[in-house]
């Protein structure tokens, strides 16, 4: 055997055999595992099949280490089964399939123990996710931190459905403009999604779609079996019937199998010549090898694809695969979900020549040489490298960010100051900052800063309008140090960009400290990708501005209500809404330090554009340490307190307007400032399951702390520009009556006054709810406007 056919030979052996442990892994979920409370797995077995051989060729002999990879969600077992190979998984795990701290379901960065680049599971993103993690290595390079590390290729196997995704396309749109390098897809062309089979001809859309975009689009279509029997009298008939055979058929004759396809091809095209020679030559099992040897099936053709290219251009590979290939159900339309049965499982065994108990041997039923195929296994260049998962050094945050204050001021100005004081200086935490806007920069008050560092662009370019001379505020010049990188207006774009910048670290060893801003009621449209982006904890800082029903003028289309409860929800992610630019830049010093923290996570951070009197007081490192834990008291409660306003944000005028009427007639009122209602509800949550799980420990949550002084009658009204219910559990922490104020319905143009009267968040709605929990003379309400 020359080398390249023993080459072969065992990466054939090891991708059956990748399929077979993807199979078992399954089947032993399913079957075999006891407790597994009847639920039956479902799409993975079919999908699974469908790119073991593409998945061996690149893990067992194109990868390099410098290389990551976006496996498609369903193909996590034979993902999984790759690196039980590479010694990397455990049986442990394998057998404990989607169990509880088991193998996951779906490829997870955090979850799974054994080296998955991206987590996967919505699809598209982790598609996307290779797209910009490419341009994130593009920036560490020019901007020379890449050291004697290799360019690595981001890979993404792609499912054919999952094109449908438009995430994906955008993300495309987006890679053009940045002159995309290193990247390639690979789609897993089996025609079939989860319900149904894919429509005629897709294939050249893909392609014509990806040439327009510049990418090099590679087809695999025919393995080598199928090209050898082209080359034969007759073989043309056959390939022009295998070109023309609409999807469906195809699929239903692999199912049907060989005697299926020999019906078929005879009627269509037997010539009682050379074509029906052709077939008659072959058995009908030899005859089901040959039309199931598609590209996406045959070593020979993938890895020959694969090592052919020689340039850093992306590529999209388009490979012919049957989904299920080799199994029972192959090219069936329902096989989404197939199982085998035990009965079929057993009868695909034995074909393998697995012996019972022996199903998790590594080389079982091979005929090579089990040394040879461990000598093969430790010199597969993907493992060269040693640890994949990188690091990096944890950059100095000072104490106190600073910024020039002044005496009126939004908390979105705030942001641009403390941001253009950070591009002032020359700090290594300067240096590290990446923000990204989708064509939002200035208008979230990017602007002083992108004067300052520039917009990346791997090559110069000038700004014209200044070497025209023409008078402009901004000064954007590309250049390969900037630190701004230009977004379409697609947000799911900015979330991913986000996602690959706030992993740099893992990826790339070099700290990255992403800042993406935009219209706070678009976070939306991106929310998927956000959720992507903290379910595989990449850190990063999301500014979203203006918020709330608080841009009057702007309408109902560009005003947010649920944001604050996302941002509560949100896993990963610590939201924040301040209502002062100190605050503000307590948070973000705080902020710095979480992106870098082992255990620490993302931000967020809901700002305004409404100017508000900013308090003159020196910050203290406990009022500092407040702020960050959610809460401090504006004006502290006296000991009788008969109510207390709680705010949050942009109201804090009305809250504190308020609470100067009420305290006329009522004692001790108090106003509480919550900067974080997500910080504080997780708190007191972590509190609870504290005291619970280890009894006689006496820990209270920072609200808990807050609250103790007050009596139990004393009433408590929230307000918030957004969802009532963002701090509506405040009055569960010591069983204190609430009035939640907040905004419920869409908003419209008009005043602030106008709209926060409407939607009863003004002042007088504040005193209207105090008065309904308390007892006592009617309160003086502010004046009317005329
Ligand atoms: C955003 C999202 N929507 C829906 C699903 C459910 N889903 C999982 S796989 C799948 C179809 C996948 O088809 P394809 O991409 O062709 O992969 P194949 O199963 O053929 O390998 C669907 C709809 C999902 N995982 N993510
Ligand atoms: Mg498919």
């Amino acid at each position: 055997m020359s080398r390249e056919s023993e080459r072969l030979d065992l990466l054939s052996a090891l991708s059956r055999k990748a399929l077979w442990l993807s199979s078992w892994t399954i089947h032993h979920a399913n079957h075999i595992r006891p407790n597994s409370d009847g639920l039956k797995v479902g799409g993975h077995q079919a999908s699974s099949a469908s790119l073991a051989t593409i998945m061996s060729a690149l893990y067992f002999a194109v990868l390099r280490p410098e290389d990551r990879v976006a496996v498609k969600p369903h193909a996590s077992p034979v993902f999984h089964a790759i690196q039980y190979l590479f010694g990397r998984q455990s049986r442990d795990k394998l057998e404990n399939f989607r169990g509880f701290k088991g193998a996951q379901s779906y490829p997870s960065r955090t979850k799974d123990t054994d080296d998955v680049d991206f987590s996967t599971g919505s699809v598209g993103l982790g598609v996307a996710q290779t797209l910009f993690s490419s341009l994130v290595q593009d920036y560490v390079k020019s901007h020379g931190w890449m050291k004697d590390r290799t360019e690595g290729r981001m890979i993404a196997l792609v499912g054919d459905a999952e094109m449908d995704e438009g995430n994906i396309f955008e993300a495309l749109l987006e890679g053009w403009k940045h002159g995309l390098r290193n990247t390639w897809w690979v789609v897993d062309y089996n025609r079939q999604s989860l319900d149904a089979v894919v429509r005629e001809g897709l294939w050249e859309k893909f392609e014509t779609m990806f040439r327009n975009f510049g990418w090099d689009v590679v087809i695999v279509k025919y393995g080598r079996l199928m090209q050898a029997a082209f080359t034969e009298p007759g073989g043309e008939a056959l390939k022009r019937w295998i070109d023309n055979c609409p999807n469906q058929l195809y699929a239903a004759l692999c199912f049907q199998g060989g005697a299926a396809f020999r019906k078929h091809l005879e009627d269509e095209i037997g010539d009682q010549g050379v074509v029906s020679q052709l077939i008659a030559r072959r058995s009908d099992e030899a005859l089901l090898a040959l039309m199931s040897n598609l590209g996406g099936h045959d070593m020979a053709s993938m890895v020959g694809a694969f090592e052919a290219i020689d340039h850093n251009r992306p590529v999209c590979f388009i490979a012919y695969t049957i989904k299920g290939v080799g199994l029972p159900f192959q090219g069936h339309k329902d096989n989404h979900a197939g199982l085998m049965t035990v009965a079929q499982m057993e009868k695909w065994r034995a074909a393998q020549n697995i012996r019972a108990g022996h199903e998790w041997d590594k080389f079982e039923g091979l005929t090579q040489d089990p040394a040879a195929l461990e000598a093969f296994l430790a010199e597969v260049p993907f493992n060269r490298g040693g640890q994949r998962r990188l690091s990096a050094d944890v950059l100095d945050v000072p104490d106190r960010l600073a910024f020039t204050p002044a005496a009126v001021m939004s908390t979105q100005q705030g942001f641009g100051l403390v941001l253009n004081e950070l591009a002032r200086g020359d700090s290594a935490l300067a240096s590290r900052i990446v923000t990204a806007s989708p064509d939002v920069t200035v208008s979230t008050n990017l602007g002083a800063w992108v004067n300052r560092r520039g917009l990346f662009a791997r090559a110069e370019r000038a700004d014209l309008f200044r070497s025209e001379k023409i008078p402009s505020t901004f000064n954007w010049e590309f250049s390969p140090k900037g630190q701004h990188i230009e977004l379409g207006i697609a947000e799911m774009n900015l979330f991913i960009l986000a996602s690959a910048l706030g992993l740099s670290h893992a990826i790339n060893g070099e700290r990255l400290l992403p800042i993406v801003t935009l219209y706070d009621p678009f976070i939306e449209r991106g929310l998927d990708a956000l959720n992507y982006a903290c379910y595989q904890d990449a850190r990063f800082m999301v500014v979203a501005t203006p918020s709330g029903i608080t841009l009057a003028p702007e309408g109902g289309a560009h005003q947010s209500i649920a944001t604050p409860l996302i941002g509560m929800a949100q896993d990963g992610l610590a939201s924040f809404e301040p209502a002062f630019v100190d605050e503000l830049a307590a948070i973000m010093g705080w902020g710095f330090r979480h992106m870098q923290a082992e255990a620490g996570g993302s931000l967020y951070l809901r700002l305004s554009t409404r100017t508000v009197d900013q308090p003159q007081r020196i910050m203290t490192s406990e009022l500092q340490r407040d702020i960050v834990e959610g809460a401090y008291w504006l004006r502290q409660p006296g000991p009788n307190a008969e109510a207390i306003v709680a705010y949050t944000g942009a109201v804090a005028s009305e809250a504190i307007e308020a609470v100067g009427f009420i305290g006329e007639s009522r004692r001790d009122v108090g106003l509480l400032a919550i900067t974080s209602a997500d910080r504080l509800h997780a708190g007191w949550t972590a509190a609870r399951r504290l005291r619970r799980d280890r009894r006689g420990v006496q820990h209270l949550s920072h609200i808990e702390k807050l609250l103790a002084p007050l009596p139990r009658d004393c009433g408590i009204v929230s307000v918030i520009d957004g969802h009532p219910a963002t701090l509506g559990w405040l009055g569960s922490v010591r069983g204190q009556r609430l009035e939640a104020l907040g905004v419920e319905r869409f908003g419209q143009t008009g005043t602030i006054g106008d709209l926060y009267r409407a939607s009863g968040i003004d002042a007088n709605a504040i005193i209207d709810a105090a008065e309904s929990l308390t007892a006592g003379a009617p309160v003086l309400h502010r004046k009317m406007a005329v």
